[in-house]
């Protein structure tokens, strides 16, 4: 397989509104960021992610683009960003900035242009149909709650948005349009950045009939479905990816990660296979995905072991030699992967290490979201008012008005909501866990005076200086990067663990998944001389045999084997 720097890079996401405010007015900002280049660097981190930054009504926090080559004022100027880019490069870091073109803000020009008739030369920019006696043109519902259609009353027809009303769905079908944001891909790139993280890049293309889910509608109550079926992974999106590639991203030595919602190892494949020449890597959400029921993401049900088994090996075996993984547990839209798959109460050390083990040591480039490296968990807000996050506060009203009851709506917000991700990072015990010095944009998590940065740095147990072991081995072990996978003792309901090879080494993991110990017994195809223990969340004597392990809580050992 082709050693490409991305393959050996750890990325460290930044949600910017929540990573540090340097002004006081309570959001995160560009010099935030800047005044905590260090700590990045002093935890090893090689790329940096950047949620957008872009100019923004701020209807989704930034995912919603007025104008996507100057900078949100909330956030600072052009010339603040060229400093951050600056200030990674010298310490040897580099810059993604994340792409947010399946839709753009209602308040960018070309949608403001767009809707002032039917005849503006921008029309063609975004999506616009005609409504069916009165109804939007289909039974599309939003991915943020209701009809993924709004009536412009002054030119008279829909437009078409899956997500809020203020995120038009671009056109991507009309050429024009392509070029514009290859040449804004163009200006970023020559600025000196090292790549894109694109956002839901798998709904770029519609069937261009845009049919409606369930045929008829029923009366007077509209229902919505989810149409998935006529944008995901749609008609004509290869070809747009690889038109890109060829005029933008093959020009340049960058990396690319494209967000890919419900895709399949096969389809994923077509968008990483190296001989595509589309992107790098996708995150697909299949992992996100184990505790959810029929219905969606609110109906929350346990995940089990064997699913979270299952899932990583069918992605580490299909894209094996072929493509690359990304691997994360937790970003902005997702709750905290330690308060999702660890015990944030009782082994929150232990099991936060244990699921970084994880991450680290799998095939494909590991992402790290702001604040998991020190243990940063869910959080449970009273009031419905503190929450902002538009995907919570849209489903809150829907789900009352169909009748759940508010303890149940808050139940699942606790557990699933995006705000769970979003708490301001908690720098120090000062108030406001040192984030800003005015009022926080949405509230600390209280906890802060336990899980804070300065507590983790000056603690040589901490789950950061574990984190900045397992990035510090994955530059010392080329097999850590490029080794295959095999799981091992699959059906074992309370332990993961696998293997990796690379010539004649092999790298043995096992990770005791639950809060009770347990025996591993070592499968006999298992062959080795010599064993080096790399790294442990517990004290492990390097000598013991290993055809019988003892694993505490959430207990983890990786070992190099010859
Ligand atoms: O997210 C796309 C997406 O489909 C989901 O993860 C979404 O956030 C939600 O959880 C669905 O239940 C991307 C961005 O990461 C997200 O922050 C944006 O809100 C969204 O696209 C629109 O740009
Ligand atoms: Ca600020």
């Amino acid at each position: 397989m082709d050693k490409k720097w991305w393959k050996e890079s750890v990325v460290y996401q930044i949600y910017p509104r929540s990573f540090k405010d340097s002004n006081g007015d309570g959001i995160g900002d560009l010099q935030g960021i800047i005044s905590k280049l260090d700590y990045l660097n002093h935890l090893g981190v090689d790329v940096v992610w950047l949620c957008p930054v872009y100019q923004s009504p701020n209807d989704d926090n930034g995912y919603d683009i007025s104008n996507y080559q100057s900078i949100m004022d909330d956030f600072g100027t052009l010339s603040d960003w060229e400093e951050l880019l600056a200030g990674l490069h010298s310490r040897g870091m580099k810059l993604i900035m994340d792409l947010v073109v399946n839709h753009s803000s209602d308040e960018h020009a070309w949608f403001v242009e767009s809707r002032k008739s039917q005849d503006n030369p921008y029309r063609d920019y975004y999506i616009w149909r005609p409504g069916k006696d009165g109804q939007p043109p289909n039974d599309w519902g939003s991915f943020f709650s209701g009809s993924a259609w709004e009536y412009d009353e002054k030119s008279e027809e829909y437009y078409l948005h899956l997500f809020s009303r203020k995120q038009p769905d671009l056109n991507w079908d009309n050429p024009k349009l392509r070029k514009e944001i290859y040449d804004m891909m163009t200006w970023w790139l020559d600025k000196g950045i090292d790549g894109f993280r694109m956002d839901v890049i798998n709904l770029i293309s519609k069937v261009p009939e845009l049919p409606s889910v369930s045929g008829e509608s029923n009366g007077e109550q509209p229902t919505y479905h989810f149409g998935g079926d006529y944008f995901v992974n749609g008609p004509r999106v290869h070809e747009y990816m690889q038109e890109m590639n060829r005029e933008v991203l093959s020009k340049y030595d960058i990396m690319t990660v494209g967000e890919a919602v419900n895709v399949t190892p096969e389809e994923a494949s077509l968008y990483v296979s190296e001989d595509r020449n589309e992107l790098n890597m996708v995150f697909h959400f299949e992992l996100m995905d184990v505790d959810s029921g029929p219905g969606g993401k609110w109906n929350v049900q346990p995940w089990k072991l064997a699913d979270i088994k299952s899932i990583i090996s069918k992605w580490q075996v299909a894209l094996d030699g072929k493509g690359w993984n990304s691997l994360y547990m937790n970003n902005h839209d997702q709750p905290r992967m330690l308060s999702r798959f660890g015990d944030d109460k009782l082994f929150p050390k232990e099991s936060g290490k244990m699921l970084a083990t994880l991450l680290h040591t799998l095939q494909g480039t590991p992402y790290i979201y702001q604040g998991e490296e020190i243990g940063m968990t869910n959080v449970q807000f009273a009031s419905i008012d503190d929450y902002k996050d538009i995907e919570i506060v849209n489903m809150y009203k829907e789900y009352l008005a169909a009748g759940h009851s508010e303890e149940k709506i808050m139940n699942s917000i606790y557990i699933k909501g995006r705000d769970n991700g979003r708490t301001p990072m908690q720098w120090n015990s000062e108030p406001q866990a040192g984030f800003t010095t005015g009022n926080p944009w949405l509230a600390v998590n209280p906890n802060y005076k336990d899980i804070n940065v300065e507590k983790a740095l000056a603690d040589p147990d901490s789950i950061f200086h574990y984190y900045k072991k397992l990035i510090e081995l994955r530059k010392q072990h080329e097999i850590i990067v490029y080794g295959n996978y095999t799981i091992l003792a699959e059906e074992n309901e309370q332990v993961y663990a696998y293997l990796r090879t690379l010539g004649e080494e092999q790298l043995l993991v096992v990770l005791n998944f639950f809060g009770e110990p347990t025996t591993f017994e070592l499968p006999s195809t298992v062959k080795f001389q010599a064993k080096e223990l790399l790294i442990a969340n517990y004290e492990v004597n390097p000598e013991e045999e290993l055809n019988t392990i003892q694993l505490r809580p959430y207990e983890a050992r990786v070992y190099k084997l010859k």
